[in-house]
């Protein structure tokens, strides 16, 4: 990215989410971004506690599934791992989470869809508030975007959940066995300074993915490149501030010298 995108970028992140923690999905990669553990994420998944099926397809995907044995996708198996988890019951998707049995079911036209089997992996974050989180993320599923079941990829950061998508938002090619995907997408989440101004906090970072409505017809979670990006330092600001000044004057010299 060039140096006053990417200054653009982190003023835009700085003015736009200190009053509130907030999600956004955006399209710029961090800067001097801090991988968490191990990079790529490894098929060995280290620093991460993995429940349910998951495998990493690539060096630096990790994929989370909500295949519980071959029978969920009879034909076209989406089967990589050890088995999706049971929802709605103790120690189930939800609580590993962090999140209350019932959290992830949905209601459609009326219609309660229950989750009920998954696969979620979780790690302890330490984070500065300020700090900002990113991943990128893809959902992959073999549930049908128009008229398939609202089964769900989600994050969630110290139990407050963030639903990623439904197999809705795949509309494009998918892979790993998987016939629809989303295409990446990346997530975005910067700490508010509620704890503190430079307070350190640990935080349980988890993501996740459940069958909603029935167990068959998997759905998957995709996930790349987990990082924490520092919150900027006072005079970084004054080198990004004045940087975007300087370079809006050369421009505007430009274009009169142009003319
Ligand atoms: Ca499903
Ligand atoms: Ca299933």
């Amino acid at each position: 990215m060039h140096p006053l995108a990417s200054s653009l970028a982190a003023l835009a992140l700085g003015v736009a989410l200190p009053a509130a923690a907030q999600a956004s999905v955006i399209v710029t990669q961090p800067v001097e971004a801090t991988i968490i553990g191990a990079q790529p994420v490894s098929p060995a998944f280290d620093g991460w506690s993995v429940s349910g099926d998951a495998s990493a397809p690539s060096d630096n995907i990790l994929l989370l599934t909500t295949a519980f044995d071959a029978s969920d996708d009879a034909g076209g198996s989406a089967v990589v791992g050890s088995g999706a988890i049971a929802a709605q019951q103790p120690r189930g998707v939800e609580e590993l989470a962090g999140l209350n049995i019932g959290a992830l079911d949905t209601s459609v036209d009326g219609v309660l869809h229950q989750a009920l089997e998954g696969s979620v992996a979780s790690r302890t974050v330490w984070v500065r508030a300020g700090d900002t989180l990113s991943f990128r993320w893809q959902l992959l599923s073999n549930e049908d975007p128009v008229a398939g079941l609202p089964d769900l990829a989600f994050a969630t950061l110290g139990g407050r959940l963030f639903e990623l998508g439904t197999p809705h938002i795949a509309d494009l090619q998918g892979f790993g066995g998987f016939q629809h995907g989303s295409g990446w997408l990346t997530f975005t989440h910067t700490f508010a300074d509620d704890a503190g101004p430079l307070a350190l906090n640990n935080i349980e970072l988890a993501l996740g993915v459940v069958d909603r409505g029935d167990t068959s017809t998997s759905t998957a979670l995709a996930i790349q490149g987990v990082t924490v990006t520092p919150v900027p330092e006072p005079a970084t600001w004054g080198l990004g501030l004045s940087g975007i000044l300087a370079a809006g004057a050369w421009g505007w010299r430009r274009r009169r010298a142009h003319h």
